[in-house]
């Protein structure tokens, strides 16, 4: 049996054929993007991308300096530090085919607990021109509900004390535009790539919430110098586990201690408003558009939204996968009829995109049986993703013709979830910022089931809206009675009728 070769620039030479390495020489290549929170989306997404600029066109001035912010990035960075920035990407295609591509754009990584000033300056560096972020979608730190920034998160509260040691990204960015403006150095592009509607409006509203607390003479500065563009940001990247690493050692014979694995499919579309600069992402098939508005809305409510649904009927039903939940014919006939019936009235004009494909073609990226995408992935953190994912759709349909069956038996399902444990009596943990509440609350409900709804800072008023109510009563009490898929076949044929 052939050895695996150990993943660092030294040893790139000596991998074999079927693996894509970097033609160009990464010394060459400089840096003028900060990425903060380098996880396996970053690594499947604006990284590749930048790689493929760096490998097809040879545009070298736009390297990536990764950030760790949290203690739990130090395993990344140990990681990085040990293969020299590099990465395998393994494509998983629908027909089980599998690409390793070793990515090189990533070539500088500053682990912020280590070294806070380090990070402070080189954000601050007159190179870097945009600093990206992927901070998951409740690290804005607003409430969902009120949209208010949180300032009594504790974090926030330290940093606001201790300006030069910060811990979250909304002190890092304050102290990295401080010395900007203090050195007169030009302003830069702050460029949120998570899954939130308007996630450049929503990153731009809190760090300027922040800053009128922390340091309000920066705020007019930051409002004339920096800018925030929207973007749509789209593949699959499931948790890379154990026998991926075995498998990228026995095929393609590389030693990678953390590989990423992906989908296929890829799609970014940004609103073209960069402050400092940008480098041609178009050229390597992300689209600059003026509004982003239609493509959020398209794929946080059937992508993100559709992934909830599977998520949480697979969860109960003791799934393990995206990929089962999505080839189990209930539950695929309740997600299409989800999809046409209460997400497609309120999305409005989309233009020349063709709705019926796009949805056609989650389905099939939902099957992928290659992907293994676990259905904990997807259900962790639910508190800051149904809100943005799958709540404005029944707050968009009440207003409309109010077909919310379906999305309301979804947070139904969320809300009996969170009792912690599937159909047959098998346990798992409830990974959520706000798991005390909502364990709390899935508790109460037994007795009274509208007590979960009554999680103001993720509901809002939608607790009183009767026909929501209802409807999500009607739903718990229907689950707490019988399985999910009996209730989901029931409700497949009840409301196909309709
Ligand atoms: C997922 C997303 O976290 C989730 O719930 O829906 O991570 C999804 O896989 C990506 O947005 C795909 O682009």
């Amino acid at each position: 049996m052939k050895t695996s070769i150990a993943l660092n620039q030294e040893n790139l030479g000596l991998m074999p054929s079927n693996v894509q390495t970097p033609s160009y020489d990464r010394n060459k290549v400089t840096t003028s993007i900060v990425h903060i929170g380098v996880g396996n989306f970053h690594r499947s997404h604006e990284a590749y991308y930048t790689n493929e600029l760096m490998e097809r066109y040879g545009i070298m001035d736009c390297g990536i300096c990764g950030i760790g912010l949290l203690d739990y990035d130090r395993r990344i960075y140990n990681i990085l530090k040990d293969q020299d920035g590099l990465y395998t990407l393994v494509i998983k295609n629908l027909d089980g085919t599998r690409s390793a591509k070793i990515i090189g754009s990533l070539v500088e990584y500053i682990f912020a607990p280590e070294n806070p000033i380090a990070v402070i300056e080189k954000m601050a560096n007159p190179d870097i021109k945009i600093i990206s972020l992927t901070i998951t979608e409740g690290g804005y730190n607003l409430n969902e509900a009120t949209g208010e920034f949180n300032f009594s998160n504790p974090v926030i509260v330290e940093d606001m004390k201790n300006p030069m040691s910060p811990k979250t990204v909304f002190g890092y960015l304050a102290q990295a535009l401080k010395l900007r403006k203090e050195r007169g150095i030009a302003g830069c592009t702050i460029q949120s790539c998570d899954n939130i509607q308007g996630n450049g409006d929503v990153a731009k509203k809190a760090l300027l919430n922040y800053v009128a607390k922390a340091e309000p003479e920066l705020q007019s500065w930051i409002e004339k110098n920096v800018s925030f563009p929207n973007a749509m940001v789209d593949r699959i990247t499931p948790v890379t586990v154990a026998d991926d690493i075995k498998n990228l050692q026995d095929e393609f014979l590389v030693d990678d201690q953390w590989p990423v694995v992906c989908e296929p499919f890829i799609q970014w579309v940004i609103e073209d408003n960069f402050a400092n600069g940008r480098p041609e992402w178009e050229k390597v098939g992300a689209q600059f558009v003026k509004n982003v508005v239609p493509f959020e809305n398209m794929k946080l409510r059937l992508l993100n939204a559709g992934h909830s649904v599977l998520g949480m009927l697979g969860a109960l039903h003791g799934y393990k996968t995206i990929d089962e939940a999505a080839r189990d014919e209930d539950f695929s006939i309740f997600l299409k009829a989800f999809m046409d019936e209460e997400v497609t009235p309120i999305l409005g004009d989309l233009g020349d995109i063709n709705l019926e494909q796009y949805k056609q073609s989650l389905i099939k990226r939902f099957q992928n049986v290659y992907i293994k995408d676990i259905i904990p992935r997807i259900c962790l953190e639910s508190s800051a993703k149904i809100p943005i994912f799958l709540l404005p759709t029944i707050k968009g349909q009440l207003q409309g013709d109010a077909k919310i069956a379906r999305a309301a038996f979804v947070v139904a399902a969320w809300c009996k979830y969170n009792d912690g444990v599937d159909e047959n009596g098998n346990s798992y943990e409830i990974v959520d910022a706000m798991s005390n509440e909502l364990i709390r609350a899935a508790a109460l409900s037994h007795q009274t089931p509208i007590r979960f709804l009554e999680i103001e800072a993720i509901f809002g008023k939608l607790v009183s809206d009767k026909t929501f109510v209802d409807a999500f009563l009607t739903s718990l009490e229907m689950l707490r009675s019988k399985k999910v898929k009996d209730c989901v076949k029931e409700m497949n044929s009840k409301l196909a009728s309709k």
